[in-house]
């Protein structure tokens, strides 16, 4: 029937198999399933459509995604109240099909709602154990040499349901994955402006505080900050949303979003850290063993099967379709993903789409050929350290039973006789 090779049980493909096929969607034995619509030997009258048939409309000086797409919007999480300052915002991480999240798509976590800051009167200020402490307004700093770094930045909650809920909550990709996302950051490297004040020998860590009114702040090891961190102030070639820190934020790559300070003003470097509020509360982990962990900054490898993925319907069984995903790493680079069809008895290699970067997200896929019975599907990411995706009962044994930051396990969503995909635990 098919020379297509199964690579694994339950129907994966070869990574390979729909380019060498070069058929398209119509399989051999499939012929039915082919996402086009064959076009009859005899052309049939056609129809000029109306907008081919007269000049177009008006363009605008800022662009906006299509009307008929406005709908694919960022998902508030129902909870805290609109005046209590503390917001999340998903964004729709099954509808992105690269690596880039479009900035008005961007997740946000605020503690203390968006402060309303004028560029202008906006200081960054460096002091403490420095030679020279100094300030820098928004056009100063932009004079320093810009890097740019295409990044993800994940909240330490992201997933949390799937931590603390003992039943597998029947939510969407975005309900579940939307605190992450990706972006092309540019901005000043922190070294430049550390070496400029002149550090002095004591210092070990710096406290970063924002300019929102709870004076959200962290203490981080300087040692970062010399390395890869930047003050950011453009987001995917534009300033900064007001929703991801303008006029300018810190960007720590890797790093739990908490640390990733927006609307940063003030960096103290000092010689320990200063247990902040945002650092000693919901930012540490409580584990197994009682035991607290603070200052877990890094956000370990983990991915997500954004295609099929909760809630969606696939349309017909005995299809072809392609599992497609991301996966990423706080530590670096993907190296590996592999997918199960059949709950995890069996996994075949991913194709990894490039660019693969370091602590950025990466798209992976996989052809399936479905065959219409109730199928586990399972993705598990490795860096390029050699960190695996952990099984949930792995991750569970780890924390306290109601640890829920930090949640990195493989995810297991469920396609149902009738196509319907949901959250399960395996
Ligand atoms: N000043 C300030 N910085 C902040 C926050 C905040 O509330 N205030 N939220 C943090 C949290 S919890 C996360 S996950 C990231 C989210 O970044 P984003 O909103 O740009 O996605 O910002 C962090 N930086
Ligand atoms: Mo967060």
């Amino acid at each position: 029937m098919t020379d297509l090779k199964q690579v694994a049980g339950g129907g994966l493909l070869d990574r390979r198999a729909f380019l060498r096929s070069g058929i398209g969607l119509s399989l051999a034995g499939f012929a039915d399933t082919s996402a086009a619509q064959a076009l009859p030997v005899v052309a049939p009258a056609y129809d000029i459509p109306a907008w081919m048939r007269m000049p177009g409309g008006a363009d605008l000086a800022y662009g906006l995604p299509a009307a008929q797409e406005q709908a694919l919007q960022r998902q508030q999480h129902a909870g805290p109240p609109e005046d209590s300052g503390f917001a999340v915002w998903r964004t729709p991480l099954a509808s992105q099909p690269g690596v880039i999240t479009p900035s008005g798509l961007h997740f946000a976590v605020h503690h203390n709602g968006i402060p309303d800051i004028d560029p202008q009167q906006h200081r960054l200020m460096i002091h403490g154990l420095v030679e020279r402490p100094l300030s820098f307004d928004l056009e100063q700093l932009a004079r320093y040499p810009l890097v740019s770094q295409i990044r993800f930045i994940e909240c330490s909650g992201n997933t949390a349901a799937n931590a603390a809920s003992p039943w597998a909550r029947d939510e969407s990709c975005q309900q579940l994955f939307g605190e992450i996302s990706g972006s092309e950051w540019a901005g000043v490297p922190l070294k430049l402006l550390l070496r400029e004040a002149g550090i002095k020998p004591a210092a070990k860590w710096v406290i970063a505080e924002g300019a929102d009114g709870g004076s959200h702040s962290r203490s981080v090891p300087l040692e970062k900050l010399l390395d890869d961190a930047i003050v950011a102030l453009y987001q995917n070639g534009e300033r900064l949303r007001p929703s991801q820190g303008y006029p300018m934020r810190l960007l720590l790559p890797g790093w739990e979003g908490n640390v990733n300070v927006k609307w940063l003003h003030r960096l103290e470097v000092c010689d320990a850290p200063a247990y902040t509020k945002d650092e000693s509360g919901l930012y540490s982990e409580v584990l197994a063993n009682g035991e607290i962990e603070r200052f877990s900054f890094f956000m370990d490898v983990k991915s997500v099967i954004t295609h099929p993925s909760g809630q969606q319907i696939l349309p017909e069984a005995l299809g072809y379709y392609e599992i497609a995903g991301l996966a990423w790493s706080g530590y670096g680079r993907i190296t590996r993903v592999e997918v199960s069809a059949d709950g995890g008895l069996s996994w075949a290699d991913a194709h990894l789409h490039g660019p693969v970067l370091d602590k950025a997200l990466t798209r992976f896929s996989i052809p399936w050929q479905w065959d219409g019975r109730s199928s586990v599907l399972l993705s598990r990411a490795t860096d390029e350290f050699g960190r695996v995706q952990p099984t949930r009962a792995h991750w569970k044994r780890r924390y306290a039973d109601h640890s829920f930051n930090h949640y990195n396990a493989q995810q297991a969503w469920r396609v149902a006789r009738n196509g319907r995909v949901e959250n399960v635990y395996v």
